[in-house]
């Protein structure tokens, strides 16, 4: 593309974003917690969908004229695989999509009747750019790195990795650094140590629970595979204290991470947001324990410092965009039965309680709520000794039986150590339903979630 198409290109943009004729919403979400279902799944209803599937989205109940994917934007960007995610599913068996190595966008336009005023009289239709973005999990959790120096990273990594569900994982790599010769900068040795790190991060996220692994790049290097820029690991604090010409070298790679990778991950994906959805698995937080749960609301307190909040201006959304809404969401509502969703919304609440009072404070209206971008049980009854008992029906992810089941309780106010220590949570993983051909996906108030971040700005 030349560098007038690029330029016509951007003020197109530009132009869009001044008359709030561009969107860009934000799903933010550690790896697993379901952005790529939940992608896939908005672009499925708002394409294919249609009143009855979506009640609560109200422009879709009488001015909706539809939705189509604009292959329209800069060509050299990935673009997001809706057709292939929606393959996966279509398999018999169904599968989930895998999990992103790399970031990819997609642009809808909505086109719809003008509401009210002038415009619904003279209009004959209305359209809007909806921008999604998909990128690794992993990435994410680089951004609390940017707040901080080598020194607090190395202490809050070594302290994590004391924690109990990650001593026993850490520990012959942490002997390890003890014993080498910390003015050692040699080529071959930092690669070899780093490499060493990297499958100790590796490890890490193998075990359930344990989300915060840094740097995210040593784990899904996307296009910094094999560069430099990688070579990075928390040495131990008392290391630093000795010093050396190895924690000077640290120290550097740590900033040029920081500046290189990071924040233009930053600036290009995260700093233009409109809306944002914050999409959280608390039900495989409580499955893997009370560390996990700990390391979890950590994690996303961390990483959502990242974030401006406000009030919308014309202004600042050309200049300086802040996000004017966010959902707070917990996914795979559909591993529990109906009457749980309450209890889910209400533990996502306590969990993020210190984030939504900020975003309280910076006057940006939010919800929370439970939510399946893709619904993989049925919820019903079966009838035990005479009384009607809540139950899913579903296929296991694990050994693909199909599952008659009640998943538990989800406990209303925080778990403390007493739960669980008498109690262990199983909340199933579920394989996709299979999905007859030409039928819509099923879902738990994705119509809810479209109207909270969408609705007000389709009118
Ligand atoms: N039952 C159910 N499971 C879901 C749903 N959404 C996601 N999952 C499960 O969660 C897994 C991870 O979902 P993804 O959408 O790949 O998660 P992600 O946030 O994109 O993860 P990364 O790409 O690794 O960052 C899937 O493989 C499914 O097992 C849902 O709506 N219902
Ligand atoms: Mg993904």
């Amino acid at each position: 593309m030349d560098w007038l198409t690029k330029a016509r290109w951007h003020s197109e943009q530009l132009a869009k974003r001044t008359f709030h004729r561009q969107l860009r919403l934000g799903v933010t979400g550690l790896s697993g917690a379901g952005k790529t279902a939940l992608l896939t799944a908005i672009v499925h209803q708002l394409t294919q969908s249609n009143a009855t599937q979506l009640p609560f989205f109200s422009v879709m109940q009488q001015r909706w004229l539809g939705a189509r994917i604009d292959d329209n934007q800069l060509p050299q960007l990935p673009r997001f695989a809706f057709e292939k995610n929606l393959s996966y599913l279509q398999q018999q068996p169904a599968r989930w999509p895998p999990s992103t190595v790399r970031w990819s966008q997609l642009t809808l336009t909505l086109r719809y009747r003008p509401g009210s005023g002038l415009r619904a009289r003279f209009q004959e239709h209305q359209e809007t750019e909806l921008v999604l973005v998909d990128y690794p999990g992993e990435w994410l959790l680089d951004l609390p790195m940017l707040q901080q120096s080598y020194q607090e990273w190395c202490e809050q990594s070594w302290s994590l990795f004391a924690q109990p569900h990650r001593a026993a994982t850490a520990e012959s790599f942490r002997q390890r650094l003890q014993a080498i010769d910390l003015n050692d900068t040699s080529v071959l040795f930092v690669q070899e140590l780093c490499a060493e790190y990297s499958h100790l991060l590796q490890q890490f996220r193998d075990l359930a629970g344990a989300y915060l692994n840094q740097p995210g790049r040593l784990l899904v290097p996307g296009e910094f595979a094999g560069t430099p820029l990688l070579q990075l690991l928390p040495l131990l604090p008392e290391q630093l204290v000795q010093g050396g010409a190895l924690v000077d070298l640290m120290q550097k790679h740590f900033i040029s991470y920081q500046t290189q990778v990071i924040e233009p991950f930053y600036r290009q994906y995260f700093s233009g947001l409109d809306r944002q959805v914050v999409l959280v698995d608390i039900l495989g937080a409580l499955n893997a324990g009370e560390s996990a749960l700990l390391e979890l609301k950590q994690s996303l307190l961390l990483i959502l410092q990242s974030f401006d909040y406000g009030p919308e201006h014309w202004l600042r959304r050309i200049f300086k965009p802040r996000i004017s809404k966010v959902l707070f969401a917990a996914s795979k509502a559909d591993h529990v039965t109906p009457d749980q969703h309450q209890a889910l919304t209400l533990l996502l609440q306590q969990l993020l309680l210190q984030h939504l009072q900020s975003v309280k404070f910076q006057l940006c209206p939010y919800e929370v709520m439970a939510i399946a971008a893709i619904k993989a049980s049925e919820a019903g009854f079966v009838k035990q000794n005479g009384v009607q008992q809540a139950c899913l029906r579903g296929f296991s992810a694990e050994t693909a039986e199909a599952l008659t089941y009640y998943p538990g309780d989800v406990p209303r106010y925080w778990p403390d150590h007493q739960l669980f220590s008498a109690h262990q949570f199983e909340f199933q993983q579920l394989s996709p339903l299979p999905w007859p051909k030409q039928q819509l996906l099923q879902h738990i108030r994705l119509d809810h979630l479209l109207e909270y971040l969408l609705g007000d700005k389709l009118t």
